[in-house]
């Protein structure tokens, strides 16, 4: 896969050397390059922003710069021959879809992404305009608040994208049991000391019963989900549910209408 990002704030970037990321662009599997708008602005002070049409705070990101720094990880300069040939141009946003889990996958599938960081008040829409006849151009939000830039939000993704390429990951099999594939959060871990400092380890944890370790961590996981986040259980099929499962619901207060479970009434 290969990965180019834009950035005023290239350094901003360096992280992506480190690490997991880093180790797949050591073993060839994601090709990742940072480029620095500014080497894309000509004038004599190499600007990147100006003031907004029709007042208001702050600056905009002009939008030359960007079509240039766009067109340079282009295979030519013209639209592509085919629509779902295009780039994906991943542009983050607090306006933009919310990213998670699933739209990891999704762009993991990708052999190209570019991210564009915007900085000040964002980038001159004429530029997203412009970019969608070359690029399948996809607004991105890292979650509901504010940053100062796309920076943050493109580690993140990165992140969370490049480490579900294959080989990326030395144990795939950590891919398969890991929070949110299942739509359930993870259950708890634990490791030496059994007993530590009058906290002990779950006595199930410490015998050789599998199925009662997996039936333990399958009711933590829908104990957590229940606990922290409600609204990931609200109306799921009660089919995609074990008997087990469904146990341990009841148990919770959780009940099923219509196929549906549904929370406690309160
Ligand atoms: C550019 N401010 C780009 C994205 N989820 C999220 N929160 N904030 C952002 C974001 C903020 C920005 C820019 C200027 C993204």
């Amino acid at each position: 896969m290969r990965i180019d990002v834009f950035s005023i704030f290239p350094e901003y970037l360096a992280a992506l050397d480190l690490s997991l990321i880093g180790k797949a662009r050591q073993k060839g599997l994601l090709e990742v390059s940072v480029h620095d708008l500014r080497d894309f602005a000509f004038d004599r002070h190499r600007s990147v922003d100006d003031t907004p049409y029709g007042g208001g705070a702050g600056m905009v990101m002009k939008p030359e710069p960007w079509a240039l720094a766009l067109t340079s990880v282009l295979p030519d300069d013209g639209a592509a021959a085919e629509p779902d040939s295009r780039p994906v141009l991943v542009v983050p946003s607090p306006a933009g879809r919310v990213f998670d889990q699933a739209l990891a996958y999704e762009l993991a599938e990708e052999e190209h992404l570019a991210f564009a960081c915007g900085r000040y008040e964002g980038i001159d829409e004429r530029v997203l305009e412009w970019a969608a006849e070359r690029f399948r151009v996809m607004p991105v939000s890292l979650g509901d608040y504010v940053l100062n830039g796309g920076e943050v939000a493109v580690l993140a993704m990165v992140e969370a994208i490049g480490r579900l390429v294959p080989g990326v990951i030395g144990n795939p099999m950590s891919l398969v049991e890991e929070s949110h594939s299942d739509g359930l959060l993870e259950y708890p871990v634990y490791t030496k000391p059994a007993s530590w400092r009058g906290y002990d380890v779950p006595e199930v944890l410490l015998g050789g019963n599998h199925a009662a370790i997996e039936a333990f961590r399958r009711e933590e996981q829908l104990r957590r989900t229940a606990s922290r986040r409600p609204e990931m259980l609200d109306g799921r099929d009660a089919a995609d549910l074990s008997r087990q499962d469904l146990a341990v619901a009841s148990g919770l207060g959780y009940s099923v209408v219509d196929g549906k479970l549904r929370p406690p009434a309160e």
